[in-house]
């Protein structure tokens, strides 16, 4: 028997056979690996680490704070990234520079979702990178993004120059290859509406009742990490979060959800808008900055854009 041809491919080794910068490949690697103690301290309560009291213990943290700490450790600890931000900090975080000329700014959102935990409802982390000193820009400059579902698997998804892959985490503490070159559906059968119905503008409201006309199943979880990964995984559709009579840029943060997401959903087919331009096109200026969002499915995510003609 060819051991090898059974031996599934773990995360390093597809790094390093898709000729991906060594630096990038690194920061992906180093964001998997903080994502077991993440997995670890969200089913254990355990912290998993040398020296710290468990996660309930005097040193109570929120699972986000420390999901926080461990990214913040493992990207330092890559000596490629020059500076990060956090959805938990206020501010950009530089890193001692003489080891990072030429290195990378990272974005994340360390668990996004996180009050689902407490209902057992899947959660996620999301990474968006960029070369270079500046993590707020455009998300059409960024190199690569990532993000890891914690759901009844441990999933890590990963997109750069050479297509979007999943690994599953096994019980050696693997990432292996689960599927490769990922590819939206033009087409799907899923939406998920965001916001409150009462408060949707015209034109959202128009979409809403367009998708439920044509038969589009009503899928959302809360989590944007699970809604989008049914979406790109499964049989494509739509995921919104729109633009409300109470929030006019909509909830979803565009440089630790939106960019990333966008990133990774184009380049495996799909499109991603805020209703009137591509996500990847805004400009990012603020840690704080959200926008609308239609992403998914090409033909769905087009036939939204049309409402705001
Ligand atoms: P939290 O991180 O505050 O739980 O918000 C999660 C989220 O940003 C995103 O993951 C969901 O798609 C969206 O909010 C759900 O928002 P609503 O609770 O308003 O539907």
């Amino acid at each position: 028997m060819n051991i090898k041809k059974h031996v599934k491919r773990g995360l390093w080794n597809h790094l390093m056979k898709s000729g991906i910068e060594m630096g990038l490949a690194s920061i992906i690697y180093e964001v998997g690996v903080a994502s077991k103690y993440v997995n670890h301290a969200m089913r254990t309560g355990d912290l998993g680490l040398a020296g710290t009291s468990n996660l309930y213990g005097e040193d109570q943290l929120a699972l986000d704070v420390v999901a926080d700490e461990i990214i913040k450790d493992r990207l330092d600890h890559t000596g490629r990234v020059s500076r990060i931000i956090s959805e938990e900090q206020s501010e950009i975080v530089i890193f001692e520079r003489q080891s990072r000329v030429g290195g990378y700014s990272v974005c994340y959102d360390p668990l996004d979702g996180s009050s689902l935990v407490d209902v057992n409802l899947s959660v996620g982390t999301i990474v968006a990178i960029y070369a270079g000193d500046d993590p707020l820009q455009s998300g059409r400059h960024q190199v690569g993004a990532m993000y890891v579902l914690y759901g009844p698997r441990t999933t890590l998804v990963y997109g750069a120059s050479n297509g979007v892959h999943e690994f599953t985490l096994n019980n050696l503490g693997e990432y292996v290859l689960t599927q490769e070159y990922i590819q939206v559906k033009e087409r799907g059968k899923i939406f998920s509406p965001g916001g409150i119905r009462r408060d949707y503008l015209p034109e959202h409201e128009e979409i809403v009742k367009k998708l439920e006309n044509d038969g589009y199943k009503l899928r959302y979880s809360g989590g944007f990490v699970p809604d989008i990964n049914q979406i790109l995984l499964k049989g494509g559709g739509l995921f919104m979060y729109p633009a409300t009579t109470k929030a006019e840029h909509g909830k979803l943060r565009l440089p630790f959800e939106l960019n990333p997401m966008a990133y990774l959903i184009e380049l495996a087919g799909g499109a991603a808008s805020d209703g009137r331009r591509p996500i990847l096109e805004l400009d990012c200026y603020d840690l704080d900055q959200r926008s609308p969002v239609y992403i998914g499915s090409r033909e769905e995510v087009e036939m939204a854009t049309q409402y705001f003609k």
